[in-house]
């Protein structure tokens, strides 16, 4: 099969408990790597794969085994795989790069078939939630890293587990959706004034998969959902982006058009 597709997954939160358990949700994802082996160019991750990460020199948080071997095997198969930070797993460092993924912390855009992409995780983008931009400020600085990185490793990932379901009651990504226009991704992209402008604007963090048409330019903004609760994922093929399910139920899909 010729390999021509290019695939969106992001938040399957590893290691947090969901209406399936983190050890089967490994499970679906590692057989959807499996298909991506046979006709994926390329993976692009976009942000909270794990549900909590912080990785010293020489050590990386226990229960990911099988999910890291299936991401390397897939590298190894050929798939240009890259890694976006989420601000669940927002600590990574050079683990993966030294494995050859590329990690990135911030968006990127790229072109694919002659469309520009702009994709990243999604949080801390558009108005508001100062306070979490603050802390994101904070958790990204050199000082924080380094003094986190002292800590005994049972001490350390026990308080990324902490932080993480801190940031699950407070934060804004599992709010439930009400209207487009109060949708923080939908006022980013609508207000987006980059150099280029932007065919398709890809993120996940919001748990909802979402296609919105832009109004005030011909870009699209597009949820990928998640892996957690919905199980979708995108796909860039044959000039067509599609949303793809893959769980036991079809989710809606929120939508303009
Ligand atoms: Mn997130």
């Amino acid at each position: 099969m010729a390999k021509t597709k290019t695939y969106f997954v992001s938040d399957f939160h590893l290691g947090q408990m969901g209406v399936h358990s983190s050890e089967e949700r490994e499970q679906r994802i590692l057989q959807l790597f499996e298909q991506i082996k046979e006709d994926g160019k390329s993976l692009f991750l976009l942000g909270d794969l794990f549900d909590y990460w912080f990785e010293y020199k020489q050590v990386i948080p226990l229960g990911f085994e099988r999910f890291i071997s299936g991401l390397l095997a897939l590298k190894e198969a050929g798939v240009a795989v890259e890694i976006f930070t989420g601000n669940h797993d927002m600590w990574m460092f050079r683990y993966f790069q030294s494995k050859g993924i590329p990690v990135h912390k911030d968006p990127i855009q790229i072109e694919l078939d002659s469309k520009r992409f702009f994709l990243g995780h999604g949080d801390g983008l558009g108005p508001g939630d100062l306070s979490y931009k603050i802390i994101k400020r904070f958790f990204r600085s050199r000082i924080c890293q380094f003094a986190f990185g002292l800590l005994h490793p049972n001490i350390g990932i026990g308080l990324m587990k902490y932080f993480s379901q801190r940031s699950r009651k407070n934060g804004k990504e599992r709010e439930a959706f009400s209207s487009f226009d109060k949708e923080f991704l939908v006022q980013f992209c609508e207000n987006y004034q980059g150099a280029h402008p932007i065919d398709y604007f890809i993120f996940g963090h919001r748990h909802i998969p979402i296609r919105y048409k832009l109004s005030k330019s011909n870009g699209e903004y597009i949820n990928i959902g998640d892996s957690l609760v919905h199980y979708t994922y995108g796909v860039w093929n044959d000039e067509t982006f599609t949303l793809v399910s893959y769980g036991d139920e079809t989710p809606r899909i929120l939508s303009n058009y």
